[in-house]
């Protein structure tokens, strides 16, 4: 048995343990977490999805989703903490309470299941998906390279044994098509899209395909350097922020780029940290900070996107 008390939110977690954890987070507070699935992974797990406030009709949405690359360990502990903080906070702390009154937060916490099982049984450092494809023996395509948002265009390859493959067409993977099917079913309520990956200490917005800029560019680009700055008041982390292309890299196939275009507004990828030191190899003693300074940047753009 495990009980929600007991789970530890300061240590990376097993995926058994994530999904005994999620059943429990949502048994545990009926009154604002309802569970489902979304769809299953390559090898056959369930994708879990936590729909996060307190019920009331025709509720504006926020999606969040967790671990897109099987390495990046702090982003499921990420997930893990934002659920914790909602139910713990809720009633408590004013903002939050404002928020999941008026909102709800779909949280997907970890997108490629099979790849995050894989990072802990057998190779560490780990990125795709584990889907085999016929006539190679290479095995994996990278989920965030996956979406058609000119897919394949830049920043990816179409070489099965790369470990930016973009898959043999747009939504190949089971993982990324029951994301944007649900994304899709649920386009009329989701007014914003976060993607938390790491590592780089980043705020990106679109677009990462090309070096085109949104069309609310001006809006996007304030809204993150003040989520920036609220980020860095606790314990100083300094994150850049900007387009992805520029920013980070030229990549097509991204969902944040997907999103957007799906008319999702206010779309972005975070890369938590660090900038290099660890890496993905993000010591335990770290994922408290993290979480609580990732918290106060995800919280300020959720309080802006309630505003408008
Ligand atoms: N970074 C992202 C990646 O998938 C990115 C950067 C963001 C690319 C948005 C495309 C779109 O490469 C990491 N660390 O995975
Ligand atoms: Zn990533």
């Amino acid at each position: 048995h495990t009980r929600t008390s007991e789970h530890s939110y300061t240590k990376y977690n097993k995926w058994e343990k994530i999904e005994s954890w999620i059943k429990q987070v949502a048994t545990d507070n009926p009154d604002l977490i309802s569970q489902s699935t979304i769809g299953t992974t390559f090898e056959g797990r369930n994708m879990y999805l936590l729909k996060v406030g307190k019920a009331k009709p025709n509720k504006p949405a926020i999606f969040i989703d967790c671990g897109f690359h099987a390495r990046e360990w702090i982003s499921p502990a990420f997930c893990q903490w934002f659920v914790r903080e909602a139910v713990r906070t809720y009633g408590q702390e004013i903002h939050m309470t404002r928020l999941l009154d008026e909102l709800d937060f779909y949280v997907l916490p970890v997108v490629n299941i099979d790849g995050y099982v894989y990072t802990w049984t057998k190779s560490r450092m780990w990125r795709k998906t584990r889907s085999t494809t016929t006539g190679s023996s290479c095995v994996g395509v990278d989920p965030n390279r996956n979406f058609n948002a000119g897919w394949c265009e830049v920043g990816a390859s179409r070489s099965p044994c790369s470990d930016t493959y973009c898959g043999p067409a747009a939504e190949s993977e089971k993982e990324t098509k029951a994301l944007a099917d649900f994304i899709r079913k649920n386009l009329s309520s989701i007014k914003a899209y976060f993607t938390i990956h790491s590592y780089s200490q980043m705020m990106l917005y679109p677009y990462s395909y090309d070096y085109k800029l949104p069309e609310n560019y001006e809006e996007l680009n304030a809204l993150v350097k003040g989520a920036a700055k609220e980020l860095a008041t606790l314990h100083g982390t300094k994150y850049t922020y900007g387009p992805g292309a520029t920013t980070i890299y030229p990549a097509a196939g991204g969902s944040d780029d997907w999103a957007y275009d799906q008319g999702i507004k206010y779309s972005f990828t975070f890369e938590l940290r660090d900038t290099g030191i660890y890496g993905f190899l993000l010591p335990e003693s770290q994922i408290r900070q993290t979480c609580e300074e990732t918290m106060l940047a995800v919280k300020y753009i959720a309080n802006y996107v309630l505003e408008h």
